[in-house]
């Protein structure tokens, strides 16, 4: 061991904070390369996939290997118009953060695939509870936007009533539960939900995410456990986008890969490029296949960067050079979806700018048809009598107390 400015104790180094790129180990696995397991194996028999990298699409953007899922174009470009959509929403609402007409944001830019992929693998009946980076699940389950919208200004059509901070969704009919602002608290939710299903006899699975960084809580093990005890059919995603606001991943567990832990309590775990869509939903079949079927849970890892700020509070030039997501050795998911159907004759240049542009109009559209239900700046907000409401069926005495306090 040794000493230092920290004494004996040894404290990680990012492998990148110093401004140069070199980048880790996983990234070096070609695509290809994992042999695909049956959906009934041991969890122990995922441990290859565990420290390793599952990849379909390869650098020359053809899908090979046992793990491509053979999707139609049409599939394809329908994932790829999800991220570009999820994108110009993203930029267009942290640029109505810095005009002051939202509060706060958090985008999702570099992680598009993950959410993508995940809800194009499940079925709409199955429930999702994510963090507040997996916007994508709203766009593939069909969300309104100009919905979402209103939820992040707050105004008078917000669904939950001005109560939840700005991109915590929550949205019962397309089985989105709210997210928490306490990280890490849906693992354990989504194990017991999905215990829930089996114990009903319905064949719905649960799924939820968590950063890297959350996974050094409690929540992330007891939800394992749970998890591998009653064979929960749910799929458990850690996000490992490399940083949890200024924290980097490598302070957040000891040991090689995240998918790694899930071994030792006999989950299926696999590791996963993040950039690449078409391993995401390879991924997410597998494992949701799997769960229905009562074979049991997974543990995802989907490696990926986050290329923005953490939020609209937050300054990454601080703590990790600027070019990162630029050098990050696994690419862009849009570009990487692109240059594949571009290499078999299904989408060029034009066709990706078109709806580029054809997304940019519809977010503006919709912020403007959202801000007639109320600004940040002027209102009408949801009125403050709703303050009490919503928790019980018939409110306690002490809620009436207060409620008279306040006079309303
Ligand atoms: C229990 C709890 N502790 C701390 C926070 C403050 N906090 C919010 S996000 C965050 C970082 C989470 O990082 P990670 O889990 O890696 O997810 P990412 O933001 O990278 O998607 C922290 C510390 C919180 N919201 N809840």
């Amino acid at each position: 061991m040794s000493g230092g400015e920290d004494g004996n104790m040894h404290v990680p180094v990012p492998p990148h904070r110093e401004g140069g790129t070199s980048f880790p180990d996983p990234s070096t696995i070609p695509a290809g390369h994992h042999k695909k397991v049956p959906i009934d194996c041991e969890g122990s028999e995922t441990r290859d996939i565990a420290y390793g990298l599952l990849r379909v699409l390869n650098d020359e953007g053809d899908a090979v290997g046992e793990w491509n899922p053979n999707l139609d174009s049409e599939t394809m470009k329908n994932a790829l118009q999800h991220m570009i959509r999820i994108r110009a929403y993203d930029d267009r609402m942290m640029m109505m953060q810095r005009q002051g007409r939202l509060s706060f944001y958090m985008k999702c830019l570099g992680e598009e695939a993950v959410s993508v992929g995940a809800a194009m693998a499940m079925e709409q009946q199955d429930i999702v509870i994510p963090s507040y980076r997996q916007q994508g699940l709203l766009f593939v389950r069909g969300r309104d936007m100009v919905d979402m919208i209103c939820h992040c200004i707050s105004n008078s059509r917000d669904n939950v009533k001005g109560r939840q901070m700005p991109v915590h969704y929550s949205w019962k009919e397309g089985n989105f539960v709210s997210i928490s602002s306490p990280v890490g608290t849906q693992f354990p939710q989504a194990v017991g939900a999905a215990m829930a299903f089996a114990y009903r006899g319905e064949d719905s699975i649960a799924c939820s995410w968590l950063g890297e960084g959350t996974s050094a809580q409690g929540d992330f093990h007891y939800g394992l456990n749970f998890a591998s005890v009653y064979k929960a059919p749910c799929v458990l995603v850690v996000v490992n986008n490399q940083w949890a606001i200024s924290t980097h991943r490598n302070i957040a567990h000891g040991g090689e890969s995240f998918a790694g832990r899930g071994i030792p309590y006999g989950v299926a775990s696999m590791r996963v490029d993040g950039q690449d869509f078409l391993a995401v939903y390879a991924a997410h079949k597998w494992a949701t296949e799997r769960a229905r079927a009562g074979y049991g849970p997974t543990l995802l890892e989907m490696y990926t960067y986050r290329g923005d700020s953490h939020s609209s509070s937050d300054d990454p030039s601080i703590y990790r050079p600027s070019d990162e997501y630029e050098n990050w050795p696994l690419g862009d998911p849009i570009d990487r979806l692109k240059g594949h159907l571009e290499k078999l004759g299904e989408w060029d240049d034009e066709q990706h700018q078109t709806c580029e542009e054809i997304c940019k109009a519809e977010v503006t559209a919709a912020y403007k048809e959202a801000e007639k239900f109320g600004t940040l700046k002027e209102g009408p907000f949801p009125p403050r009598s709703t303050l009490f409401e919503d928790v019980y069926e018939e409110e306690p005495w002490h809620l009436l107390e207060q409620r008279g306090q306040v006079g309303i």
